[in-house]
C-alpha cells in the first residue's frame, strides 16, 4: 500500500507547486501596474496648444496665474530655456512625435500630415514605439495637428480625438479676420461643457481603471489656442483694470532684414493696428490669460486624479506647449516667427524619485522628449532620432550642456538659441543676433555689429553641425 501511495503523494506535491507557480504568474499579470517594474514607468503626457511662456513658474509675465502648472514644476524639473522645432502646430508636433527635425522630415508647415508623406509615412512615432514594448497607449484631445487620428500611435482614443472646434463655438465679437477663429471673449455656458474639461474628465476616468501593463496617456488641451473662449468666471477673476499690455518698442522692426518680415506674413489674425485702434488689444490679453488659467485648472484636475490613483508613485509627467505665441510683441500676433515669443515653450518633466523644484536654463528642444522618455522608461535607444536625451539635466540641471536649441520655419530659415544668444539665419543669408543677457525682448538686432563676429561664427557653426549631422537620416520603420 505504502509503495503505491508515495509516487501519488509526490505527484500531488508537484502539482500543488505547479498550481502555486501558475497562480503567482496569473495574479502578477492581473496586478495593477502601480509599482516599479524594471523601470517601466507609466507616462502622463500633457500637451498644451499655443501656450507661450506666460506661466507663473517661468516668471516672464507677473500677471500669469497657473497654480497647477507651478505645482507640477515644484515637483520636477522646469526647463526655462526650452524651444519648439517649428513655430506652428503640424511641423512642431510631427517633429516631437517622430523625434526628427523639420529639415529631416521635410515637413515645415501645416501640411502634409506625415502619414500622407511618402518619405515619412512609415516612420515610427514616440507612442508607437512605446506600444511595441507593451505599453497601453491612450490619447484624447489634440496630440497631432488638426483632427488627425493615428491608430498606430494610440490604441485607444477618447471620445474627442483630435482638434475639436465644434463645441466651443459661441461667437461674442466681430473680429475683422478672414476666419472667425480669431474671436475672443467670456462664455456663459458651464465649464463642464467646454472641450478641454471633457478631455480632462475622460483622462481622469482612465486613471481610475486598473492597468495590467504600463500606460502612456496623452492629453492634448486645445486652449489657449484661438478662439480665446473660456468660462466667464476666468474673465471675472481678472478684470480689465488689472490687465497689463506687453511693452512694445516702436522702432523694433527697423533693424529687421526683409526676409524676417516676409516670413512672419500671416493673413489669418487681425493686424496689430486693429488691436490698437479698436481698443481690443487689452481684451485679447485678458482673454489669453483667462484661457491659460482655465487650461491650468484642467491640468490641476488631472494631477489630482493621478495623485489619488494607484499610479502616483510610478508615473512620469511631461507638460509642454507646441510653440509660443505673440500678443502684440514686435507688432505680431500668433506664432510663425523665429523669435523668442514664438519658439520658447514651458517644459516640465517629473520623473519619480528625481529632483524636486529644479530649474534648468540650458537650451533644450521638444524633440528630445522621444529619447528622454525612452531612457527614463528603460526602452532601447533608437539610433535614428535627431534629438538627445535630457536625462543628464534631470539628474543635474546645472550639468554641462553644449547643444543649442534649433527652430526652423519653412525651408532654410533657422534660429539657434544658446544659453545667452539667439542667432537667426534666413534662407537668403540675412541674419539677426540678440543678446538675452542685455535684451530679453529682442529689440536690438546686433548681427551687423563687428564686435559680435565670433559669436555669430560660433552659432553659425553649431547650426551647420546640426544640419549636417541630421542630413542622412533614413526612415526609422
Ligand atoms: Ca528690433
Amino acid at each position: 500500500m505504502r509503495m503505491t501511495l508515495r509516487p501519488l503523494r509526490v505527484l500531488l506535491m508537484k502539482m500543488r507547486s505547479l498550481f502555486a507557480t501558475l497562480f503567482f504568474i496569473i495574479s502578477s499579470l492581473n496586478q495593477v501596474h502601480s509599482k516599479s517594474d524594471a523601470g517601466r514607468h507609466n507616462v502622463l503626457f500633457i500637451a498644451i496648444d499655443d501656450l507661450n511662456d506666460w506661466v507663473g513658474c517661468l516668471k516672464t509675465n507677473s500677471q500669469a496665474r497657473t497654480p497647477n502648472i507651478d505645482r507640477l514644476a515644484s515637483r520636477g524639473v522646469l526647463f526655462t530655456n526650452a524651444h519648439c522645432q517649428a513655430p506652428i502646430c503640424n511641423p512642431s508636433r510631427t517633429s516631437l512625435m517622430l523625434g526628427l527635425r523639420p529639415s529631416t522630415t521635410g515637413i515645415y508647415i501645416n501640411r502634409p500630415w506625415f502619414r500622407n508623406s511618402p518619405k515619412n509615412k512609415n516612420r515610427i512615432t514616440l507612442t508607437q514605439y512605446f506600444g511595441k514594448f507593451g505599453y497601453e497607449t491612450l490619447a484624447t484631445g489634440k496630440i497631432f495637428h488638426g483632427s488627425k487620428v493615428d491608430n498606430l500611435s494610440f490604441k485607444k482614443y477618447g471620445p474627442r480625438p483630435g482638434q475639436m472646434l465644434g463645441l466651443d463655438k459661441k461667437v461674442q465679437e466681430q473680429v475683422p479676420s478672414p476666419t472667425k477663429l480669431w474671436d475672443f471673449g467670456p462664455q456663459n455656458y458651464s465649464e463642464e461643457e467646454h472641450s478641454d474639461y471633457k478631455d480632462a474628465s475622460w483622462a481622469i476616468d482612465q486613471l481610475k481603471k486598473e492597468f495590467t501593463k504600463p500606460f502612456f496617456l496623452a492629453v492634448g488641451f486645445y486652449r489657449p489656442h484661438v478662439p480665446l473662449f473660456a468660462p466667464a468666471k476666468y474673465f471675472k477673476s481678472r478684470p480689465i483694470s488689472e490687465v497689463k499690455l506687453p511693452v512694445i518698442n516702436d522702432k523694433d522692426r527697423d533693424d529687421l532684414p526683409s526676409a524676417a518680415i516676409q516670413l512672419i506674413a500671416n493673413p489669418t489674425p487681425p493686424k496689430h493696428e486693429w488691436f490698437v485702434e479698436s481698443g481690443k488689444w487689452i481684451e485679447a490679453i485678458q482673454a489669453y490669460h483667462a484661457c491659460v488659467t482655465y487650461t491650468d485648472h484642467q491640468v490641476g484636475r488631472l494631477l489630482d486624479a493621478l495623485d489619488a490613483s494607484p499610479y502616483s508613485d510610478n508615473t512620469i509627467i511631461v507638460l509642454f506647449s507646441d510653440h509660443g505665441f505673440h500678443l502684440g510683441e514686435k507688432k505680431s500676433w500668433a506664432k510663425r516667427s523665429l523669435w523668442e515669443r514664438s519658439t520658447r515653450v514651458p517644459l516640465i518633466i517629473y520623473a519619480p524619485g528625481g529632483i524636486k523644484g529644479g530649474r534648468c536654463s540650458r537650451p533644450v528642444e521638444l524633440l528630445s522628449l522621444f529619447p528622454t522618455l525612452n531612457e527614463l522608461c528603460g526602452l532601447p535607444k533608437l539610433r535614428e532620432l535627431d534629438g538627445i536625451s535630457v536625462k543628464p539635466l534631470l539628474d543635474n540641471p546645472n550639468a554641462e550642456w553644449i547643444s543649442p536649441a534649433l527652430t526652423t520655419f519653412k525651408k532654410g530659415n533657422h534660429a539657434v538659441r544658446s544659453e545667452r544668444f539667439r542667432y537667426i539665419r534666413y534662407a537668403d543669408g540675412s541674419e539677426e543676433l540678440y543678446d538675452h543677457l542685455k535684451d530679453p525682448n529682442e529689440w536690438v538686432n546686433i548681427a551687423s555689429n563687428t564686435n559680435h563676429k565670433a559669436v555669430i561664427m560660433n552659432h553659425a557653426n553649431m547650426l551647420e553641425q546640426i544640419l549636417n549631422k541630421n542630413e542622412h537620416q533614413i526612415p526609422n520603420e
